[in-house]
C-alpha cells in the first residue's frame, strides 16, 4: 500500500515537472485503453491549463463516445514526457513512431515486460488501468469532472467484465464508490455505451446457443462457416465479442468458437475456460493468451479436428482430477 502511494506521488510529480505530455496506449484498443488515455489527458488539461497534453493513437469509430484523440507533429513534442497506459511492451504502443521523448512513464495492470523508464507504476493486482488512473486522480490534486469519471467507470466495468473477473477486489469497489460519490455520475445511464448492440448480433448469439456441440467431458465447440457470418450480417470479430456470454453454463467447462476467415484462408479461434488452463493448448495451434482466455489460428479441417480432440482431452483430464479430489 505504501509503495503504491509512493508511486502515485511520483507520477503526480512527473506530470507537474513537464509542460509537454504525450499519452499513448496499445494498438487495437479496448475501452480500458481508450478511456484511461482520454481521462488522464482531460484531467491534466483541467488541472493545468498551461500544459500541452495530448492523447495519441489510431482513433476507433465505435469508441468515439469517450472523446477525440489528437493528431500531433512529432517535432513539436520532442523532449516530452511520454506516458504509456495499459501495455507492457514497447512494440505494441500505438502512435509514437519517431517521437523523441525525454522520458517514458508506464502505468499498467499487466505483468511487467520490456518497457522500463526511470520508474514505472505497475500494479497487476488492479482490475484495469482505469482503476489506477481513478486512484491517481482521487489521491492527488488532479481534477475530476463528470466526463472523466464516466470514462473511468466504463473502463473499469469493461475490463473487469462487470466485476465478474477474479481481479475485481475490495479496492476496486472502494475506488468506484469514491468515484461515483465525488463525480455524481449517473452510472446506469452509461451502460449503453458498452453494451448496446444490434438485433443481428443478438440473433447470431441465438444461432451459437442452438448449434454449439457439447461433449460429455464439458467441451463446447462450434465451427462457424463464412456463409453463416454473412447470413446473420455480422463479422469475423463477432464470435470473439460474444464468447464471454457463454460463461456460467453448467454443462460447459471450456468453450471455443472456430470461425472461417476466407480472406486469410484460415480459422480464427477463441477459447474460454472456467477451470482447466487452455493457453498451453492454444500455443500448440499458433496462438496463446491468458490461462483462461486464449486465441489460436487453424488452417485445415484436420487441424480443427486435432484441436477439438486436444481441448476435449484437457476437459477430460480436468474432470477426472476434480472427481478424484472429491473422493
Ligand atoms: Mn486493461
Amino acid at each position: 500500500m505504501v509503495i503504491i502511494n509512493n508511486n502515485i506521488k511520483k507520477v503526480y510529480k512527473k506530470i507537474k515537472d513537464y509542460n509537454k505530455i504525450v499519452i499513448a496506449r496499445h494498438v487495437g484498443p479496448d475501452p480500458d485503453a481508450i478511456a484511461s488515455e482520454i481521462a488522464l489527458r482531460d484531467s491534466i488539461r483541467l488541472t493545468f491549463p498551461g500544459k500541452d497534453c495530448v492523447a495519441v493513437g489510431l482513433s476507433v469509430s465505435k469508441f468515439k463516445y469517450y472523446g477525440i484523440l489528437d493528431k500531433i507533429d512529432n517535432e513539436e513534442y520532442a523532449n516530452c514526457l511520454l506516458i504509456v497506459l495499459d501495455v507492457p511492451n514497447l512494440h505494441r504502443v500505438d502512435g509514437i513512431e519517431n517521437l523523441k521523448y525525454q522520458e517514458i512513464l508506464k502505468i499498467d495492470h499487466h505483468p511487467k515486460e520490456d518497457i522500463a523508464g526511470k520508474f514505472d507504476w505497475t500494479d497487476d493486482t488492479s482490475c484495469s488501468t482505469c482503476q489506477m488512473i481513478a486512484e491517481l486522480i482521487l489521491k492527488t490534486p488532479l481534477k475530476l469532472d463528470t466526463k472523466i469519471a464516466g470514462n473511468l467507470y466504463l473502463g473499469i466495468v469493461s475490463d473487469s467484465d462487470r466485476f465478474l473477473l477474479p481481479y475485481t477486489t475490495n479496492k476496486t469497489f472502494k475506488i468506484v464508490s469514491n468515484l461515483i460519490a465525488k463525480s455524481k455520475i449517473d452510472f446506469p445511464k452509461l451502460y449503453n455505451y458498452l453494451y448496446d448492440r444490434n438485433l443481428d448480433e443478438a440473433r447470431f448469439q441465438g444461432y451459437i446457443a442452438m448449434n454449439m456441440q457439447v461433449t460429455e467431458n464439458g467441451l463446447g465447440y462450434l465451427v462457424i462457416p463464412a456463409s453463416i457470418i454473412k447470413k446473420y450480417n455480422v463479422d469475423l470479430a463477432t464470435p470473439s465479442n460474444l464468447i464471454n456470454n457463454f460463461n456460467f453454463i453448467k454443462e460447459v467447462t471450456v468453450w471455443t468458437f472456430i470461425t472461417e476467415d476466407i480472406k486469410n484462408k484460415s480459422y480464427k479461434v477463441s477459447i474460454r475456460s472456467h477451470g482447466p488452463v487452455i493457453n498451453t493448448t492454444a500455443s500448440n495451434y499458433n496462438g496463446g493468451g491468458h490461462k483462461y482466455a486464449s486465441g489460436a489460428r487453424l488452417t485445415s479441417e484436420e487441424e480443427i479436428n486435432n484441436f477439438i480432440k486436444d481441448l476435449d482431452d484437457v476437459c477430460k483430464e480436468y474432470k477426472r482430477a476434480s472427481i478424484s479430489n472429491i473422493e
